[in-house]
């Protein structure tokens, strides 16, 4: 049984989420993924759209995932790794050599991140919609208002 472990925020759950999961569960037969709590999000220096009840509900939903555990701090990662006796450490690639240090401890993984979504972009994508949307909105008004004008209906 080879059990493999990854970490992250996944917020606003995307398709490189997924892709990263299905790909971290192919490396064995048991998936673990560490959900970072929106505290250590804090530490990070992120703040996720989406809280971590609900982040965490949906990664355990998840066909390819067969256990949630919160990630809490930096350094639970070596106890993670003997508590469950994790073989193989993956993380996307923008985290590359990173993890290294734990390369003493199992087979560490680095898995290509899937290009041209994140939930940065999803967010801004979502604010400039809603800017977008207001300005059409309101364009709608003026001319709503003008034929009103225009045929003296108050
Ligand atoms: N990812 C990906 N493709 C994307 C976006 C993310 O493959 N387009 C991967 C990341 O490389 C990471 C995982 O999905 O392996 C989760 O991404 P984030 O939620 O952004 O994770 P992060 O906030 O980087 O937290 O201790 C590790 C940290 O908890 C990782």
């Amino acid at each position: 049984m080879t059990t493999v472990v990854t970490y992250g925020t996944f917020d606003l759950f995307h398709i490189g989420h997924l892709k990263l999961l299905e790909r971290a569960k192919q490396l064995g037969d048991k998936l673990i993924v560490g959900v970072s709590t929106d505290e250590f999000n804090a530490l990070k220096g992120k703040r996720s759209f989406i809280p971590y009840a609900q982040r965490s509900e949906i990664v355990a939903a998840l066909k390819c995932v067969d256990m949630v555990i919160p990630e809490t701090n930096w350094e639970q990662k070596i106890e993670d790794i003997e508590k469950y006796n994790i073989n193989v450490f993956c993380m996307g690639n923008d985290w590359k050599d990173k993890f290294d240090f734990l390369k003493d401890k199992c087979k560490v993984v680095y898995l290509n991140r899937t290009t041209d979504i994140d939930s940065t972009n999803l967010r801004a994508l979502a604010r400039a919609f809603d800017k977008e949307s207001i300005t059409q909105l309101a364009e709608a008004k003026n001319i709503i208002s003008d034929l009103l004008k225009r045929f003296d209906v108050s």
